[in-house]
Formats: structure tokens, sequence, C-alpha cells
């Protein structure tokens, strides 16, 4: 408690450049000449890109189960070997194309019905820096913070590395600073 009290009178009101950038998240499109895409399900961030990788050739990724496709997303026509297509699932995405669980299913024209399929699925979380869960950034997050952490609250874990360390408050100082745009964190 005392260490990160005179941490925070040295650090609390330098700005951090340091960026938190999303992950994106590779997905092979037909490896080994299967009809399969790899990893078939996926749990992602919001705010994560999916980069699809053809390594087979005549497939394509279009949302939606065999036979029901939506428009949330389409690669275009089966497409050769070396194709790549990208989608970014932020809040914006999500906004406009709403589903249950934020489950994206998704499927190949083509091989659907042999079991091309694959999903996505986009946790929400909060703002890392949103301690206090009240989904807004203010102060009392500070204290926040500070009480989730001498609780051994994962929440805390403002770094995501899973554990709870005294560079987590660096790393709160930097997503609070970041405001909206900060990274999210689960919990
Ligand atoms: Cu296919």
């Amino acid at each position: 408690m005392k260490l990160v009290h005179t941490l925070a009178i040295g650090a609390a009101f330098v700005f951090s450049g340091c960026a938190v950038g999303q992950t994106t998240h590779d997905v092979i499109v037909g490896p080994n000449n299967t009809v399969s895409f790899s990893p078939k399900d996926i749990t992602i961030a919001v705010g994560d890109t999916v980069h699809w990788i053809w390594e087979g050739g005549g497939h394509n990724v279009g949302s939606g189960l065999p036979g029901a496709p939506t428009s949330a997303f389409l690669s275009g026509p089966p497409a050769p070997a070396g194709t790549e297509f990208s989608v970014t699932f932020d809040q914006a995405f999500l906004d406009a194309n709403p589903i249950a669980g934020n489950l994206y299913d998704y499927h190949c024209h083509p091989h659907g019905e042999f079991g091309m399929v694959g999903s996505i699925t986009v946790t929400v979380g909060r703002l890392c820096a949103d301690q206090n869960d009240n989904g807004t950034l203010e102060p009392s997050d500070f204290t926040a913070w500070i009480a989730n952490f001498n609780a051994g609250d994962l929440k805390a874990d403002t770094n995501q590395n899973g554990t709870l360390e005294p560079s987590d408050f660096t790393a709160w100082i930097a997503a609070f600073n970041m405001g909206s745009s900060g990274p999210i964190c689960n919990p």
C-alpha cells in the first residue's frame, strides 16, 4: 500500500504516450487442403481485428450460417490461395450488426454445407482504467484501483498479464490518460 502510494505521487500526472494496441487474430482459410478454418471458433475483445489468410483456394468468408448469410461481412467471391481479408470488430461494427451474444457465425459459401464454418465471439469488456466499473473514467477510479490491487482483484491487472504487480499502476495511468480510446479489459 505504501509503495503504491509513493508511486502515485510520482507518476499520477505524467502523461503517458504508451500505446496499447488492439489485437489482430489470424485465421487460416483452408489449411492443408481441408475445408475448414483454423482456429475455427475464436473469442476476441471489442476493437480487435480478425485477419483471414487463404492457404487453400476456392474459398470465401461470409457472415451467417450456411444457407442463412447475413450482411455483416463478406470477403467476396471464392478466391485463390494468398488472399487476405480483415474485419475490425469495433463498437461501430457491433452497433451496425447487432446479434445475440456478439456471436458472429461465418462460413465459406461453397463449402459451408461441408462443415467449413467458424465463429467469432466479441467480448465487450470495460475500459481497463474504469476500476469502479461505472462506465466512466474519473479520479475515483484511482482509489478503486488501489482497493482492487490490495484486495488481489484481477480487475487491477491493467497490463493484462495475469498477475498483479507495481507495473499495473503505470499501466493504469496509461490507460486512464487514453480515455475512452484506452484498452479494454476482462475482468
Ligand atoms: Cu471453402
